[in-house]
C-alpha cells in the first residue's frame, strides 16, 4: 500500500506501518499529529457516526458521551494472554499462549479486518516527552474513539518522532475493533467483536496485539498494557518498577512535601486518595495529585524517583461526586470524553452517586429512557470519564517534571471488614513486601466463592504484571537490596466493620489522619508501637482534631485477634504453594515470624488505653511525670499481654 505523508524516518516504524497495512487492508493511513484541529475533526467525525453525542457547549464545553457495545464493557482478563516463550515464566497467575501460536491466531484474524476503515498510527510517549523514565509506543488501530482517548491519556503526536528518531526503540501496539465493513456495509455506533477477544502481550518481544475490543484498557494500549504488563517485563531486565500505584505529594504546613505512592484493588478509592482533601482541622496540609493509576519508579542517588507515564484520568464515574472526590469532578468539567455514563435531558451527563437528588428523567448507558423507578442503573457501573490530568486542581506542580519525584513511602491496602487494623508500617523492607504481596479484599456474596474469603491480589497487580508474579516478588526484595534510603512500607485498610456489618472508619478525607501519620513516620516524628502485624500507630500518634473518634474505637479498630490473624497467615501459605519454586524465600521466614508473633500474644492483641486514673495533682516534678508516664505505658502493653495469654 501506498503511504503519504510519513512523517518519521525511522526504517523499523515505516516496515512495521507497511507490514500491518497489507495484512489489515484498511482504505487508507492517517498519521495523527496530535494537534487539537486534528482532535476536534476526529471527534466531529464521531458525531457524525454516532458514536459520539456532542454535550451541552454551556454546561460541559468540549465534551462527549459515547456509548459502547453492551458486550464490551470493560477489561476482558479471560481474554488477556502473556505470550512468553517458557509457560513457566508467565507464572501461575497469568494466562499463556505460546506466542508462535497466538501469532498465528491473530494473524488470521487481523487478514482484511480494516476492510472499509482508516487506518490511524498513533505515536505516544508514556511519561514526559524525553523523560529518561519514558517510554515510546505507537499504536497502530482502526478506532477513531481510540485515537481521542489517547490524545488525552497520553503525550501524543508529531513530536514523538523527534524524540524517537531514526533508530530509536519503541513498543509496537497493534490495535483493530475486529469489524471490518465489506462493500456496501453499514458501520456500527460501536463496532466491536466480542467473539474474539484478544489481548495479547509478548514481554520478551515487547510487543502488544489486541483484537475485537474497543474499550478502555482493552484498547487504549499505552495504559494497562503498556505501562503495566510490557513495563514490568522491561523493569526487571532493566532494574525498576512499574507499579499500578497512585503518586501525591503530601504537603505540611511548613511548606515540605512528601511524596508517597499506594497500590489498591480496583474499588478501594485510589483516585479518591490521591485527589484527597483533608479535613477543614487541617490547616495547612495539602494533597497534591501526581497520578492516579500507574507509576514507574526508577532508582537514582540511592532514592526512588517516580513518575507518571499517563497525562489523563480514566477514571471511574459511578460514586465520584462533589462530596466523595470534588477534584475528580472538577477534572471532567471540560474537554472530556465520556462512555457509558447516563445523558440528562438538557444535554449534561449523570451516574449514580453524582448527586444527591437524582434527575427524573434520563437516557440510560444503552440509549433508552431512564426513569429512578425503572429498577435498571442509569450509567454502567464501570462507566468512565477520561480527562486531561492537567485539569485537576490538586495537580502536583512537578508532575511532569522528567526527573520524577522522590517516593519516602508507598502504601498498600485492600478491601477487608474483619481483622485488617485501619494502619500498620512494615518492620523493614522484606516484610513490607510480603504485606504487599498478600494484599487482598474479601469476597462479597455477589461473587464466587464464600463471604468472608480473601480474593488475593498482591500489589494490586494480579491482572497487570506481565511476567511471572513469583519472580516479580523476588524482583521487588533485589530492588530493596540496591537502595540506600528506602522508601517505609505501610498497610492500610479503610474497610473495617463493626458487629452489624457498618464501617467503623470514616474514610475519604478523614484517611488523611492515617496519611499524616505515614508522613511523619517517614520524618521519625510520629510513634508506634509493635503489633503481631507490623508497627501499629496508638491513639495519641493520630491527630483527631475536628472528628469525634474515641480511643475505644480507634483501639477496636486496630485489634487483631488471634485466631482470625493465625488462620489468615494459613491462607497465604496456601496462596503461595502456587509459586512454587519462584517463591522467595524470604516469604516463608516472613509467614514464620508472623505465626510465632501471633501465637505469643492472646486472644485479642489490642494498642494499650491511656492511663484511666486521675492524674495525680501536681505533687510530681514535670521531669519525673514524663519518665513515669513512659512507664507506665510500657508496663500498661506488657499486663494486656500477659492478661490476654
Ligand atoms: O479499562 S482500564 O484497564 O483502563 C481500567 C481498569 O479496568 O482498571
Ligand atoms: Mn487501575
Amino acid at each position: 500500500m501506498k503511504m503519504n505523508n510519513v512523517p518519521t524516518k525511522n526504517k523499523a516504524v515505516i516496515a512495521w506501518v507497511q507490514q500491518v497495512a497489507s495484512l489489515c487492508e484498511p482504505n487508507d493511513i492517517y498519521w495523527c499529529d496530535g494537534s487539537d484541529e486534528e482532535y476536534a475533526r476526529l471527534c466531529e467525525t464521531l458525531v457524525e457516526k454516532g458514536t459520539f453525542i456532542k454535550l451541552n457547549e454551556k454546561k460541559r464545553p468540549n465534551s462527549f458521551l459515547a456509548r459502547s457495545n453492551p458486550k464490551d464493557v470493560a477489561r476482558v482478563e479471560a481474554r488477556t494472554f502473556i505470550c512468553s516463550e517458557d509457560k513457566e515464566n508467565a507464572g501461575p497467575t497469568n494466562n499463556w499462549e505460546n506466542p508462535k501460536k497466538m501469532k498465528k491466531k491473530l494473524t488470521k484474524l487481523f487478514k482484511g479486518c480494516m476492510h472499509g476503515r482508516t487506518m490511524y498510527v498513533i505515536p505516544f510517549s508514556m511519561g514526559p516527552l524525553g523523560s529518561d523514565i519514558a517510554q515510546i509506543g505507537i499504536e497502530i488501530t482502526d478506532s477513531p474513539y481510540v485515537v481521542c482517548n489517547m490524545k488525552i491519556m497520553t503525550r501524543m503526536g508529531k513530536k514523538v518522532w523527534d524524540v524517537l528518531g531514526d533508530k530509536g526503540f519503541f513498543v509496537p501496539c497493534l490495535h483493530s475493533v475486529g469489524y471490518p465493513l465489506e462493500a456496501g456495509q453499514k458501520d456500527v455506533a460501536w463496532p466491536c467483536n466480542p467473539e474474539n477477544t484478544y489481548i495479547a502481550h509478548f514481554p520478551e518481544t515487547r510487543e502488544i496485539i489486541s483484537f475485537g475490543s474497543g474499550y478502555g484498557g482493552n484498547a487504549l494500549l499505552g495504559k494497562k498494557c503498556l505501562a503495566l504488563r510490557i513495563a514490568t517485563k522491561m523493569a526487571k531486565d532493566e532494574g525498576w518498577l512499574a507499579e499500578h500505584m497512585l503518586i501525591s505529594g503530601i504537603e505540611a504546613p511548613d511548606g515540605t512535601k512528601t511524596y508517597i505512592a499506594a497500590a489498591f484493588p480496583s474499588a478501594c478509592g485510589k483516585t479518591n486518595l490521591a485527589m484527597l482533601i483533608p479535613p477543614k482541622s487541617f490547616k495547612g496540609w495539602k494533597v497534591w495529585t501526581v497520578g492516579d493509576d500507574i507509576a514507574w519508579l526508577k532508582p537514582k542517588n540511592g532514592r526512588l524517583y517516580a513518575i507518571n507515564p499517563e497525562a489523563g484520568f480514566f477514571g471511574v464515574a459511578p460514586g465520584t461526586s462533589a462530596k466523595t472526590n470534588k477534584n475528580a469532578l472538577d477534572s471532567c468539567k471540560a474537554n472530556t470524553i465520556f462512555t457509558n455514563v447516563a445523558l440528562t435531558d438538557d444535554g449534561d451527563v449523570w451516574w449514580e452517586g453524582m448527586t444527591d437528588t437524582t434527575p427524573k428523567h434520563l437516557i440510560d448507558w444503552q440509549g433508552n429512557d431512564w426513569t429512578p423507578d425503572c429498577g435498571r442503573p442509569a450509567a454502567h457501573p464501570n462507566s468512565r470519564f477520561t480527562a486531561p490530568a492537567s485539569q485537576c486542581p490538586t495537580i502536583d506542580s512537578d508532575w511532569e517534571n522528567p526527573e520524577g519525584v522522590p517516593i519516602s513511602a508507598m502504601i498498600f491496602g485492600g478491601r477487608l471488614a474483619t481483622n485488617a487494623p485501619l494502619a500498620y508500617q512494615a518492620f523493614n523492607w522484606a516484610h513490607g513486601v510480603f504485606l504487599a504481596a498478600t494484599v487482598g479484599s474479601e469476597k462479597t456474596a455477589a461473587s464466587e466463592g464464600k463471604t468472608g474469603e480473601i480474593r488475593r491480589d498482591p500489589f494490586a497487580m494480579l491482572p497487570f504484571c506481565g511476567y511471572n508474579m513469583g519472580d516479580y516478588f523476588s524482583h521487588w526484595l533485589e530492588m530493596g537490596r540496591k537502595l540506600k534510603y528506602m522508601p517505609q512500607i505501610f498497610r492500610v485498610n479503610w474497610f473495617r466493620k463493626d458487629e452489624k456489618g457498618n464501617f467503623i472508619w470514616p474514610g475519604f478525607g478523614e484517611n488523611m489522619r492515617v496519611i499524616k501519620w505515614i508522613v511523619e513516620r517517614v520524618q521519625n516524628k510520629a510513634g508506634a508501637l509493635e503489633s503481631p502485624l507490623g508497627m501499629m500507630p496508638n491513639y495519641d500518634d493520630l491527630t483527631w482534631s475536628g472528628l469525634d473518634f474515641s480511643e475505644k474505637q480507634f483501639n477496636d479498630l486496630m485489634a487483631v485477634d488471634k485466631v482470625q490473624g493465625l488462620n489468615e497467615a494459613l491462607s497465604v501459605v496456601e496462596y503461595f504453594k502456587q509459586f512454587k519454586k519462584h517463591l522467595p524465600p524470604e516469604f516463608m521466614n516472613e509467614v514464620a515470624l508472623l505465626f510465632l508473633r501471633l501465637v505469643r500474644t492472646g486472644n485479642v492483641w489490642t494498642l494499650p488505653m491511656k492511663e484511666s486514673k486521675p492524674p495525680v495533682k501536681k505533687k510530681t516534678p514535670a521531669k519525673k511525670t514524663v519518665s513515669k508516664k513512659e512507664t507506665t505505658k510500657k508496663t500498661a502493653v506488657k499486663k494486656v499481654a500477659v492478661k490476654k495469654k
